[in-house]
């Protein structure tokens, strides 16, 4: 296939649950359309889904240019492929697709989940020769070191972090914004905290901890289908407006924010709960403390995960340090009630953890990122040198 054939891509997105895949392929397919100027579709099986983290998203319409992408429902069998297929977290292709892509020799790669752990390294890249049809099929696992696909991260993503941290006006105007019934000045004089989780996560014992706290807290809660904010903080009393009270704290619910807004509260947060996939490397990428729970997997598989994601992350922390996050992040994706003095302790030790997460945030922004990985080995694929 020749360079202009590359020219052209299409990614498959399945929507499993919750917003994570459709938030990764959002990502990516705005970098391979606005960074490189390529000819992107991207499919989707679940339009009304999408249009959480694709607000412009028609549900109806079944294509639609969005920033430079056209987005598309599922294909049916008219569709020709483009040169390079990218399937997402082993989403499955239309055989007739399928079948046309041997035909026109397109590429075909599977984008995997992002995972910390060794094997990755191994599996990066691998091709899988399909039984049934004369197309291979290869495998692109992101993920934390020089030998995997590396992590999602726009080209100007740091710098924009950086400009936004200097620039109190923004500031400013994001809080405004957010329409939060606490005055910015309150806010600004608060511990600030962002709350994206799964229903599991320990947040009676978080709060517990931050009741310990010397200190105003405010906790900004992103609307989320999982959640009901009277639940999770049970005997809070009601604010003026939206907003909940107990003690130091301040519950401020606020709207599934777009991707680029919840970047910003990523940046103006001091600590960050964070989950899944996406969300988590946004937080690596802010710079500011970060707690992660995996997605809840059978027989405790996220909970290894987490620990590999663990041991890469604190190997440049001393000792202390590496135990401290390694109990909270443990204390979070508890099953049980867990001492909420470790909270209590992380809070008090956020500017050691921030000078880390900076630190990591800068050491790993030094690796290429994952669309820079993808486009290198596409075109290994085009050489055969794969
Ligand atoms: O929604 P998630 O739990 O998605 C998960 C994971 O990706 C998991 O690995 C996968 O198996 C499962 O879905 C099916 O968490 P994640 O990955 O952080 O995705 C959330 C997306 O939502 C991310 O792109 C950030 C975005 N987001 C906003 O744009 N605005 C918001 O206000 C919030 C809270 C999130």
């Amino acid at each position: 296939m020749n360079q202009s054939a590359l020219q052209t891509w299409d990614v498959f997105c399945k929507i499993v649950d919750n917003h994570g895949d459709i938030g990764v392929c959002w990502r990516l397919c705005q970098q391979l359309a606005n960074e490189q100027a390529l000819r992107v579709r991207l499919f989707i099986d679940d339009m009304p889904a999408a249009a959480h983290i694709v607000p412009q998203l028609h549900p109806k319409l079944a294509q639609q240019d969005i920033d430079g992408v056209t987005v598309c429902a599922w294909p049916n069998e008219s569709i020709m492929p483009a040169a390079t297929v990218l399937e997402t977290f082993s989403c499955g292709l239309p055989m007739a697709y399928l079948e046309k892509m041997v035909a026109q020799q397109s590429h075909w790669i599977n984008l995997d989940y992002l995972s910390a752990e060794d094997w990755v390294a191994d599996f990066h890249g691998k091709p899988s020769p399909q039984t049934q049809l004369p197309i291979t099929r290869h495998f692109f696992f992101p993920g934390f070191e020089i030998h995997t696909g590396g992590l999602l991260r726009e080209r100007d993503l740091i710098a924009k972090r950086i400009a936004y941290s200097k620039d109190a006006l923004t500031q400013s105007q994001f809080w405004q914004a957010l329409g939060c019934e606490q005055g910015q000045a309150a806010i600004e004089n608060s511990l600030k905290i962002s709350l994206f989780c799964y229903p599991q996560a320990n947040v009676p014992s978080l709060l517990a901890g931050l009741h310990s706290l010397d200190q105003a807290v405010t906790l900004f809660f992103p609307a989320s289908l999982l959640h009901s904010t009277a639940e999770l903080f049970p005997d809070f009393a009601r604010g003026a407006g939206l907003s909940l009270n107990k003690h130091n704290i301040t519950v401020q619910p606020i709207p599934f924010l777009s991707q680029a807004n919840y970047d910003r509260l990523l940046w103006s947060c001091d600590c960050n709960f964070v989950r899944g996939e996406d969300s988590w490397v946004r937080a690596i990428w802010a710079g500011q403390a970060f707690i992660w729970q995996p997605y809840i997997q059978e027989q405790g598989t996220h909970l290894k995960k987490m620990q590999a994601f663990l041991n890469r992350y604190s190997q440049q922390a001393s000792p202390e340090l590496a135990s401290l996050l390694s109990a909270a992040h443990f204390a979070w994706s508890a099953t049980q009630a867990h001492d909420s003095k470790i909270f209590t302790e992380l809070m008090q030790a956020l500017s050691l953890v921030k000078e880390h997460a900076l630190a990591e945030a800068n050491r790993l922004a030094k690796q290429p990122d994952l669309l820079s990985k993808l486009l290198s080995f596409n075109e290994k694929l085009t050489e055969n040198k794969v």
